[in-house]
Order: C-alpha cells, then structure tokens, then sequence
C-alpha cells in the first residue's frame, strides 16, 4: 500500500492531529500492522493501524464486536478502580459513524488504535521478573473478563485450540503430501505422532465437565502484553482477535511456549532451544498469582501440561503450513516455517526432560 492509500484509510478513524508518515511493525504472523505518526503542532503522536487478515478471521464484523466488548469491559474496570497509571486496554479508534473500522475497495478490513506509549513487547523475554509481570498480566485479563455479561462471545475461529483435529489436519497434508516436502520432515512427524494420545487429554477432561468454560485470551505469546519501561510492570494485554471462551490452559500454555525459550521462535541452532526452569517458575507463580481467586484444584493441576501441549500443537501447526506451502503463517525465508516447528518440538523434547520437576513445584505452591 502507498503512504497515501494508507493515509485514505486512516483519515476516516477520528484522530488527532494531521497524518505524518505509516511504517510496518511489530512481528506478528497473521495481520498486517503499521505504527502512524500524525503531527499535531510540532507534537509527534502515534496510532497504531492494523489490516484483519480475512482468510483466517472470516468473520470480522463478529471479530470487532468482540473486542468492543472486551474493551469497554476492561476500560470500565480500570476507570471504577483508579488504574489508569498502571493499566490499559486497547482503545479503538472511531469513525464519524461511531464504527469500529473501515473497509476499502478490495474487501479488506482496518482497525485503528491509540500507541501506547513508553511501553514494548518482548519477543524474547530478557528476566524472571519479566516473566512474571507478564505471567500476571495475562492472569488478571482472564479475572477482568471473569464477569462479563452476556452473551457469549463469538468463537472468532472455531477449534482453535483444537489439538486433535490439528494433527488430524497434519496427518490429510502429510498423506496428500502436494508438494513432495514429507520426505524432509520424517522426524518431525514420528516425534509428533508418538505423542498422538497426549493430544486429546484436556478436551477430553473437559468433555467430563473438569472444567469450566473461561474467557481466554488464547494468543498469550509474550509479545502479546506491553511492559511498561518505567515500572516493569505489565501494562496492558493487546492482539484480542482471539479472545474467547476456552480453556485456561490454553493461555498458560503459550506464556510457557513463549516465555520460557532463550531462542527465537525461528532459531537455526536448536542447542539454544530449551525450557528455563525458572522462567517457567516465574510464569507460573506470576500466573497464579492473579488467577488463583477462580482457578479450580484440577485446572490448576494441568498447567504444567499446559506448558508441554501449546508448543507441540504449534510445532503440529507450522509443519502442516510446511507441507501445505506456506499457506497460513506469515515467512520470511524459505523453509521458515519448518525452522519454526524444530524449535517447538526441541522445546516440548526440554520440558519433558524437566516434567517432574515442573509437578513438584506446582505442588509447593
Ligand atoms: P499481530 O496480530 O500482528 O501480532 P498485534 O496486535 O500483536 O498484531 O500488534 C503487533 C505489535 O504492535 C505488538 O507486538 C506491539 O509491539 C505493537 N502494538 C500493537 N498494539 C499496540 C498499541 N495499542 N500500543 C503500542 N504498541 C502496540
Ligand atoms: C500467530 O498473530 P500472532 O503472530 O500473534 C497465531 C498464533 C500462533 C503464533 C505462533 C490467529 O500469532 O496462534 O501461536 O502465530 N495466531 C493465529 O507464533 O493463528
Ligand atoms: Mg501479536
């Protein structure tokens, strides 16, 4: 897009001042987001626009009702209890007629955000504490939306979660193997398949009524919550697209799969890859912290699975991107998403090694 069909789009969220300049940022895989910088008098303020990927949020009307009332449902909490200093939640911009994006001519779908400032996201993460602040965040997301009225939300994308039929999908692109890829990732498809039993254990608990639906943020990689860079505290849990009912574990788990690695997602050097034990300790005491007034004995009891499922379910999803051609996840080199899923497998490989360990202290606490 030009600076000036970008600047199309903008101008029809209300803003202040006048548009500057729109620069790509951040590092997420699915949507397209920019950082804009509108001057107003010589102050530089900054917004952040964001472009839906409709292919996989299909319904984004229901998508931004969503996060409208997850908003305005934090927002409100944050104003009652005096938190604006140390809190915030994502402030969508508005156009003239009170909607919450704009389309263009091709079908695409924009969103618009006050840039929260003096604040960033970790793609690594760099301390204990930071594991923790964020860790408590994601909790106190989960607590904020605790008591949201009804209805429901909207599944945003249904089985998202859904590790079973994620490897089920695996297996039908291993099978019809289009593009000639399975012979490269034979090890990567035993390690998987060996753990095909495991898959299933939380849905199938909760199929037994263990327990309860939540509203989940289920995205919680660690670059989704802005650390304040004053305080260090978390300052605010962003990237809602798919905030909605699930499992508890599902966030506890990706905090573990993104929290815990001192390697990037894409790291070539799987030496690197492998599961700190005290920046899971962290996440788990930062987690529990703030979610111990709902969590129930036997969610609880399953965190430490938590922390080995969400990484082998997105090991199960890059390679299947792999062997279907890129098709889903953003990549940035050839064979991108086939590095990506060595380093989940090489994680789940390292928590395994440290399983009990990580029992025992869920026990102390
Ligand atoms: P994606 O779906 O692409 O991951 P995110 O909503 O997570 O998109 O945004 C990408 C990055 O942009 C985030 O990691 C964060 O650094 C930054 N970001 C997003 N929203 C805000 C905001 N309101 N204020 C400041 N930074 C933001
Ligand atoms: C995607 O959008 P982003 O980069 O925050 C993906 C997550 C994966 C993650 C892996 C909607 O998250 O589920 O865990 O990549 N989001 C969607 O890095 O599929
Ligand atoms: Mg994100």
């Amino acid at each position: 897009m030009t600076q000036n069909e970008i600047r199309e789009i903008f101008d029809q969220f209300v803003h202040y001042g006048t548009f500057l300049l729109a620069v790509p940022y951040g590092t997420g895989h699915i949507n397209d987001t920019m950082q804009v910088t509108c001057d107003q008098g010589g102050a530089r303020l900054h917004y952040i626009l964001q472009r839906i990927n409709h292919h996989v949020f299909t319904q984004p009307e229901k998508l931004m009702e969503n996060m409208c009332r997850v908003t305005d449902h934090i927002q409100r909490k944050v104003e009652q209890n005096g938190q604006m200093a140390v809190k915030r939640t994502i402030e969508l911009l508005r156009t003239r007629d009170g909607a919450a994006w704009v389309r263009d001519g091709q079908g695409n779908w924009f969103r618009a955000y006050v840039f929260i400032e003096n604040a960033r996201t970790y793609d690594i993460l760099e301390t204990a504490d930071q594991a923790y602040q964020a860790a408590k965040a994601f909790g106190a997301f989960q607590s904020d939306l605790a008591d949201l009225p009804a209805p429901r939300l909207h599944e945003t994308i249904v089985n998202f979660h859904n590790t079973p039929k994620r490897l089920a999908r695996l297996e039908e692109v291993a099978k019809e193997d289009k593009l000639g890829r399975l012979k490269e990732v034979q090890k990567e498809m035993d390690f998987v398949m060996a753990r095909k039993e495991e898959t299933s254990r939380l849905l199938d608990m909760s199929a037994q009524g263990l327990f309860p639906e939540r509203i989940t943020h289920n995205d919680t990689k660690l670059n989704n919550v802005l650390i304040d860079d004053l305080t260090g505290k978390g300052l605010a849990v962003i990237d809602l697209d798919t905030t909605m009912p699930g499992l508890v574990h599902y966030d506890f788990g990706d905090m573990v799969r993104t929290g815990t690695s001192p390697a990037a997602e894409d790291e070539l050097d799987l030496d690197k890859v492998t599961m700190r034990f005290p920046m899971f300790e962290a996440l788990l005491r930062g987690y529990v912290e703030s979610a111990k007034a709902f969590l129930t004995p036997e969610e609880k009891a399953e965190l430490p699975f938590a922390g080995k499922l969400i990484p082998l379910e997105n090991g199960i999803r890059f390679l299947t991107d792999y062997l279907e051609g890129d098709v889903y996840f953003k990549i940035h080199r050839a064979g991108h998403n086939l590095d990506r899923c060595r380093t989940q497998l090489k994680l789940v490989a390292s928590i395994e090694e440290q399983f009990d360990a990580m029992q025992k202290l869920l026990k102390s606490l």
